[in-house]
């Protein structure tokens, strides 16, 4: 089984796997080149092209997992909210939900025509790479999927999702079981097509409290992680900055859990016991700043603490910057595979 897997698993590993979030993107100069000539859409909507964009990091540095090259907003466009990005400003959202009405106007969408070519994607990287190396695939947890339908685009305090949630209680679960059983059918896809594990990614759910999270948004991912127990592949669930209730999102029921850089690992490993993976949790900018022999210290500790149990997967604790140096990240995938790690490791 790849060490990447395995991690998800709990189970002992050769070294500790790393990959990175964003790690097929703006930071890598032949990224760069071929974005200089395609659009972003059309880059994850081209089977050939978002494929070789997913290897592109892999033939640089030795990482133990893939992630295909794709987006979490991809699925609202053929749910008929509009979906652009705008040069240097992100997404954007044209025909954004306002009121409860507006959810009479959502399109049905059919995963395997609209969004059939994120799992074309997914073959061509599987037939291109070792077995040692999963493909990762990925898609957005209803709750951060919704802050884009709602806010319309990126949001600094998400008020205007937070008062339809408190304000259209029953249309808001609408909404999210509609993203989740959207994501159930995507993910399913993706894993048909060989994603050998998935990561469900609430990058903004961490804007809730804990009783709203365990009200309004828990249920719908439990939902989902259940789905994805029943195909076979391992789950990271990530939620940054929702570890002030980790223990709520234990409950959520993914392999994995991902840290953002705050939590001390070690603590969150011994508050969550051995029965769940944990991923992270380097600060990105860390590695983009450095100096290496910081990133090199942060990388070793954090593999130690991590590493108390078996199941830790290195990664960021949130997406990789654009202004990264190159050999910072060799130099942390070096440091990271090298480490000792106390209780996860046996040199097999
Ligand atoms: O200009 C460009 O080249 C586009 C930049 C870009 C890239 C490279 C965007 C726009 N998306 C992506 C790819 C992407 N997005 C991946 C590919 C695989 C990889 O990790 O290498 C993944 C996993 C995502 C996931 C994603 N998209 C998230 C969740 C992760 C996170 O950072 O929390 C989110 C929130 C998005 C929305 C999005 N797409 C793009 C941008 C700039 C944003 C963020 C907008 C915002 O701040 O709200």
């Amino acid at each position: 089984m790849p060490d990447l897997t395995a991690a998800a698993r709990r189970q002992k590993v050769h070294r500790t796997p790393i990959w990175l979030m964003r790690q097929a993107g703006r930071y890598l100069p032949e990224y760069r080149e071929l974005r200089a000539h395609h659009d972003f859409l059309t880059m994850a909507r081209t089977p050939e092209l978002a494929a070789q964009v997913t290897v592109q990091p892999l033939r640089r540095f030795d990482l133990d997992g893939a992630i295909v090259f794709a987006d979490i907003l991809l699925p609202l466009d053929p749910m008929g909210l509009g979906l652009s990005f705008e040069a240097g400003e992100g997404p954007h959202i044209a025909k954004a939900v306002e009121t409860p009405q507006d959810l009479a106007r959502l399109r049905e969408v059919d995963v395997a025509s609209d969004l059939g070519f994120v799992a074309e994607a997914v073959r061509i990287v599987k037939s291109q790479l070792p077995p040692e190396v999963p493909v990762i695939g990925f898609a957005g947890a209803p709750f951060t999927l919704a802050s884009y339908a709602v806010e319309g685009g990126p949001s600094r305090d998400y008020r205007r999702l937070k008062r339809f949630m408190w304000h259209h209680p029953q249309a808001f679960a609408d909404l999210l079981g509609r993203l989740a059983s959207l994501t159930i059918e995507y993910l399913t896809l993706q894993v048909a097509a060989g994603a050998g594990m998935v990561q469900l990614f609430d990058s903004w759910v961490g804007a809730l409290s804990e009783r709203d999270y365990r009200r309004l948004v828990l249920p719908h991912t439990k939902r989902i992680l259940a789905a994805v127990k029943d195909l076979g592949v391992p789950s990271i669930h990530f939620a940054p900055l929702a570890s002030a209730y980790l223990a709520t999102l234990k409950e959520a029921g993914g392999d994995v859990i991902a840290l953002d850089w705050r939590p001390d690992i070690g603590e969150v490993r011994r508050a969550l016991g051995p029965g769940v993976a944990v991923q992270g949790n380097l600060d990105p900018l860390l590695l983009r700043e450095g100096p290496v022999r910081e990133i090199e210290a942060a990388a070793l500790e954090i593999v130690g603490r991590g590493g108390v149990f078996p199941g830790h997967i290195f990664n960021l604790g949130h997406g990789i910057d654009k202004d990264t140096p190159l050999e910072h990240v060799a130099a942390l995938i070096e440091a990271v595979h090298r480490a000792p790690s106390p209780g996860g490791i046996a040199r097999l």
